[in-house]
């Protein structure tokens, strides 16, 4: 079991998405991390233990070469493309959660920011726990966020950060729904956002996890 994970997590590390990509040259020809997932799945290897010990610490590994400058935004969006394969396989499993939706979940990623693979992992995670989930996809306006409010009153919202930078928008567009809707829940997540963070900007709950995440929309529905 360990092998078919480590080629999985070696294919998201190198960007080697399926049999056709021609990265990195010692694997041409070979399966990338779509095709292996699948054989994964065939070979009984429950899905979240695909996401949490080949996946995850794959786009760890990527994110500390980023660091490192061993290698820069093309090989990382590759790797984001060799995630996104084997997530395809793993969505289903995800998503399959009970018929009856227990509420509405809108979101998105905020302003300025591009990074949604945690997002779409959240989302899954939350549909797949019986939500029906609103995503308004990344690079999301806090009108955009307020827009999506008014049309599903009700709604809980979640906002995802990846960048130090964009954490300023996450502020805002916090300030901005609790202004027009003082009793909404507000969830926020993502690498650098932190338990204290979510304080500081006025949002309600802070998971650094989809299960987090999952657990508290479970204690809201009770
Ligand atoms: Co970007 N990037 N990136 N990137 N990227 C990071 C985030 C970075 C840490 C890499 C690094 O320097 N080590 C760094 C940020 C540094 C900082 O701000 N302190 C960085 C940078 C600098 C940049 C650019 C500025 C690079 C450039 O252009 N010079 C640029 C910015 C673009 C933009 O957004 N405007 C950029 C671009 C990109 C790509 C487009 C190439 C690509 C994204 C592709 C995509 O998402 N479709 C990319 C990638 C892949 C990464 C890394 C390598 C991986 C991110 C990821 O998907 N992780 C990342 C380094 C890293 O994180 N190790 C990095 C896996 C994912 C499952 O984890 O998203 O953390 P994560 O989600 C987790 C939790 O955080 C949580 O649950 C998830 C599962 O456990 N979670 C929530 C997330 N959202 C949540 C919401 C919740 C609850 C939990 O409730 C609502």
């Amino acid at each position: 079991m360990n092998d078919i994970l480590n080629k999985i997590a070696r294919c998201v590390e190198t960007g080697k998405i399926d049999m056709a990509s021609p990265y990195p040259p010692d694997m041409r020809g070979q399966a990338g991390a779509d095709e292996l997932t699948k054989q994964a799945l065939d070979l009984g290897i429950r899905p979240e233990e695909i996401l949490e010990n080949a996946l995850i610490p794959a786009m760890a590994v990527v994110g500390d070469r980023f660091s490192r400058k061993e290698i820069y935004v093309p090989q990382m969006l590759m790797a984001a493309r060799a995630m996104n394969g084997a997530m395809k396989h793993l969505k289903p499993y995800f998503q399959s959660g009970e018929a009856k939706r227990k509420g509405k979940f809108i979101i998105g990623t905020v302003s300025g920011d591009l990074h949604d693979i945690g997002k779409n992992l959240v989302s899954m995670m939350i549909e797949g726990g019986g939500w029906e989930v609103i995503d308004l996809g990344v690079d999301v306006s806090t009108e955009k966020f307020l827009k999506a409010i008014d049309e599903n009153p009700g709604a809980i919202v979640g906002l995802s950060a990846l960048l130090t930078t964009t954490m300023e928008n996450m502020k805002k567009t916090v300030t901005a729904i609790k202004e027009k809707h003082s009793m909404l829940k507000i969830l926020v997540g993502g690498a650098p956002v932190t338990q204290e963070y979510c304080y500081k900007i006025g949002a309600d709950f802070y998971s650094p996890d989809p299960q987090g995440a999952v657990n508290y929309l479970k204690q809201l529905a009770v």
